[in-house]
């Protein structure tokens, strides 16, 4: 049976990983949305293409005029993007999130079956008082220190309580005869991907470090050495929504889960992009923002909800991740 999925923020990091793995899927049809025009080889892989803003009603309005099976809702304005414009991520990752949502349960009610929403969450929603509490936390639950000190995680936080209640009013969970949206979250780490280097996030020394040295370039790291958040290779976050979203809704118990991987310093990082590329240097000049941003996230998360409800288990540890995908696919990607 063929389905349709709408992915917005379609030209960003994740966009790219999962339009590449939908496309191998020829019974899916896909809708891609982005405020910029699709990359061209992104562009052929998808069955209808728009250009448009996440929070403008007109493009809620056209969306919703097709029958949608699974909305994966990528765009948004990242953690240090929404620092410099709060007002703007506000707009993007708050209204532009109650519009599709509200758009989607309006699919369902005329469709006759519920619209799965996937929203990607992140480790932005929590924020641990200092470092020493980030310690004494170590890998944290889903229901605890969730006290954001950024926009984003403000936002995010406060979208999952959002996706979580509408899908409670108008969907099963409710009423039987309401089931027209089925709303789940994943809470991401650090996303790195062999492909693409994000921009607008404070996760992003990880990916630019490794980008940078594979083209033989130092690095000058934003954040100290004993710097620590969990990271996951991007082909194991797509796996992720997909099996999310392929999970028989009675097996989950929650609608927001944790999913781990590894859990670096900013110096383990490091150690391994100069044991590859002795050439290139890494220092560390922390810039004081990022720095308070990335203290407050937690140093790991606990997701033995989601492995215990949808079978979630990585492929890549940190060895496998560098080893088998990171250096092996970054350094053919920059010509050896
Ligand atoms: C960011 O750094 O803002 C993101 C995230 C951890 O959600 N990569």
């Amino acid at each position: 049976m063929s389905r349709t999925v709408l992915i917005t923020g379609a030209n960003g990091e994740m966009g790219h990983a999962l339009i590449d793995r939908l496309a191998q899927e020829t019974s899916t049809n896909i809708i891609a949305v982005d405020l910029h025009p699709l990359d061209d080889q992104l562009a052929a892989k998808v069955g209808t293409n728009l250009a448009g803003d996440v929070s403008d009603p007109r493009l809620w309005d056209e969306l919703g005029t097709h029958d949608i099976d699974e909305v994966y809702h990528l765009a948004a304005l990242l953690s240090t993007s929404a620092e410099r414009s709060p007002e703007r991520a506000h707009n993007v990752n708050v209204n532009g999130t109650m519009g599709l949502l509200s758009m989607s349960r309006a699919i369902g009610a005329r469709v006759g079956r519920p619209v799965t929403f996937l929203f990607p969450s992140t480790i932005a929603v929590y924020g641990l008082s200092s470092v020493e509490a980030k310690e004494r936390a170590g890998a944290v639950k889903e229901d605890e220190h969730c006290q954001p000190i950024t926009m984003y995680g403000i936002n995010k936080l406060y979208c999952e309580q959002l996706g979580s209640y509408m899908s409670r009013r108008y969907g099963q969970l409710l009423d039987q005869q309401q089931d027209v949206l089925d709303f789940r979250a994943l809470r991401f780490p650090g996303l790195i991907s062999a492909h693409t280097v994000p921009t607008g996030g404070t996760s992003d020394y990880a990916p630019e470090m490794i980008h940078a040295a594979a083209q033989g370039k130092d690095y000058a790291c934003f954040v100290r050495a004993d710097a620590r958040i969990p990271f996951m290779a991007m082909p194991d976050g797509v796996q992720a929504l997909l099996q999310l979203a392929a999970a028989p809704r009675a097996s989950l118990s929650r609608t927001v889960y944790n999913i781990g991987a590894f859990a670096p310093t900013a110096a383990q990082i490091a150690s391994r992009v100069t044991g590859h590329w002795p050439s290139v240097a890494v220092s560390y000049a922390p810039h004081p923002k990022r720095q308070a941003i990335v203290d407050s996230w937690c140093a790991d998360v606990d997701d033995s909800a989601a492995r215990a409800d949808w079978q979630w288990a990585p492929q890549y540890d940190e060895e496998s991740a560098f080893n088998t995908y990171l250096i092996p696919t970054i350094t053919a990607r920059y010509g050896g």
